[in-house]
């Protein structure tokens, strides 16, 4: 399972203020404490001001990689922010995202194309969200159409079938996961990631809730999440999931963490 940390997240409002404060020391300590739990990748989201954004995110980037040689996922659907943001990153990123909105494809794709970045593909497009997993498939299968057009091997494609709050639509999980099933067969060298912490948006206990669906999503084949992982509880959940799909060999990784205390 690969994790991308969802900590340094404009939309968060301690990040918010960080932020807008140029606090530095609060970022770069989210920073290295996720790079630390295991973080493959950090999400980095400069929030919701479009005038502000390549500003703040080339500000964030740089405060981050001061600290850290982990990777960024660049967290934007402003192909102008990324743009300037892919100039300023040491390592190549993962871009987050693309989708089946035609604009998107036609103005991010190129810079994923360009840059030979890993990219996150939203099982959405310019209409409301889908709410069949049948709809999501034919979404997706556009997509990658259009990755494979672009030169982008499916290797590099993180399918995200997009996991909605259960507090609106109960079906929303079973939906993601039915989506991950179908093109798991299908696209057998694509990987599946989901933004975890959104399943649970607007109810409580949300920790429970983003732990049990992430084991339900492995179990459909998900490979990858953006979620929190400082969550002690979330990653022995993820170990002991490994282990019982067949994902641990010799039960290396979950001795391991067994050893240094992580279930105790
Ligand atoms: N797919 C893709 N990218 C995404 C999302 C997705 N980027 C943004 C978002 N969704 C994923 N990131 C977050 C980050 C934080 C939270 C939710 C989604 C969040 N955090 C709570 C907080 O900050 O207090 C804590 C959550 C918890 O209790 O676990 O809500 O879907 N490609």
């Amino acid at each position: 399972m690969k994790i991308i940390g969802e900590k340094i997240n404009g939309t968060r409002k301690k990040v918010a203020e960080a932020i807008a404060d140029r606090n530095v020391e609060y970022i770069q300590n989210l920073a290295v404490k996720q790079v630390e739990a295991g973080s493959t990748w950090l999400d980095v989201n400069a929030g919701t001001h479009p005038g502000r954004e390549p500003e703040d995110l080339i500000w964030l980037i740089e405060n981050i990689q001061a600290v850290t040689d982990t990777p960024l996922c660049l967290d934007s659907a402003n192909p102008e922010a990324l743009r300037l943001a892919i100039q300023k990153v040491n390592k190549t990123p993962m871009i987050n995202s693309i989708s089946g909105e035609p604009d998107r494809l036609e103005k991010i794709l190129p810079i994923v194309a360009e840059h030979g970045c890993e990219v996150i593909a939203l099982a959405m497009d310019e209409t409301k969200i889908a709410e069949t997993y049948e709809k999501r498939v034919e979404i997706i299968e556009k997509v990658i159409k259009a990755t494979r057009a672009a030169g982008v091997p499916d290797e590099k494609v993180y399918v995200d079938p997009l996991a909605m709050t259960v507090a609106t639509s109960n079906q929303s999980g079973v939906v993601a996961c039915e989506t991950i099933r179908a093109l798991k067969s299908k696209y057998t060298e694509a990987h599946f990631s989901i933004g975890l912490s959104n399943i649970s948006f607007g109810l409580p206990a949300r920790k429970q809730i983003n732990r049990t669906f992430l084991i339900l999503a492995m179990q459909a084949g998900l490979d990858c999440a953006i979620l929190d992982p400082l969550d002690q509880d979330l990653q022995a959940a993820i170990l002991t999931s490994e282990l019982l799909l067949g994902l641990d060999e010799n039960c290396l990784n979950y001795l391991k963490a067994s050893r240094k205390g992580l279930f105790e």
